[in-house]
């Protein structure tokens, strides 16, 4: 039997899941009230530490997401490269503290035994789009990185540890949950494209994606983090 159009994608991040060893989806892992109340939390962060457009290593040249984040550090990439910070680049604040929601979603989906430090925030206008690259800033690669999307859909592409690697593809939708852990870890990963108008969450439309990472080893005195 040919399958319908709604398969499709849950069956390609089945395949995606299988393939990749460490990744596990969670559909649907925020209902409808549960992705408006955390919209309404990632409101309050904005609003203490607003979207940046964060800039190449080297290059300067700028990135079509733009970020902001929360918790303890943040990452930043401008002419000086990737990093995390203690600190917003264009306030100079430090960043808000992670919403309650999200410390839940770690507990809930991460099964690590710390807390996360980090909580990067994606926002993805109509045409953003993000490369494939490792989360590899961290010094801590036990911990997963657990990712939860809001708004538009988006075609996310997922392969091995190797940039060259077979990648495989499949769309992510509001409320849905991705952890990279285990041997998706230090997998390469990206979106190729946000699918305008597939949510009405967002009133102005676009893509959040939230990130919260491990970035310290929780036995070392945080070094090597710059300020
Ligand atoms: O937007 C996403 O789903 C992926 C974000 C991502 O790859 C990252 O923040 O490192």
């Amino acid at each position: 039997m040919k399958p319908n159009v709604q398969q499709i994608p849950a069956a390609t991040a089945l395949a995606a899941a299988a393939a990749v060893s460490g990744l596990r989806l969670c559909p649907g892992y925020l209902d409808r009230s549960r992705q408006n109340e955390l919209l309404a939390a990632l409101r309050e962060v904005l609003a203490v530490a607003p979207l940046f457009t964060p800039r190449m290593p080297v290059s300067g040249r700028p990135f079509t997401v733009r970020m902001s984040n929360c918790g303890p550090l943040g990452w930043v990439s401008d002419v000086n490269g990737y990093r995390y910070a203690p600190a917003h680049p264009e306030t100079g604040r430090p960043w808000p503290s992670i919403p309650a929601i999200l410390l839940e979603a770690w507990q809930e989906l991460g099964f690590y035994p710390h807390p996360p430090e980090a909580c990067l925030i994606n926002f993805y206008g109509p045409a953003a789009k993000m490369g494939l690259h490792q989360d590899r800033d961290e010094q801590d690669f036990d911990a997963p990185v657990v990712s939860l999307s809001l708004g538009d859909s988006c075609l996310f592409r997922i392969g091995g540890r190797r940039r060259n690697d077979p990648t495989h593809s499949f769309r992510l939708h509001s409320g849905d949950a991705v952890i990279l852990g285990g041997g998706a870890r230090l997998a390469f990963h990206g979106v190729d494209r946000i699918l305008p108008g597939t949510s009405t969450l967002l009133a102005e439309g676009g893509r959040f994606n939230l990130t919260l990472r491990r970035v310290t080893r929780p036995d070392s005195q945080n070094i090597g983090l710059s300020a």
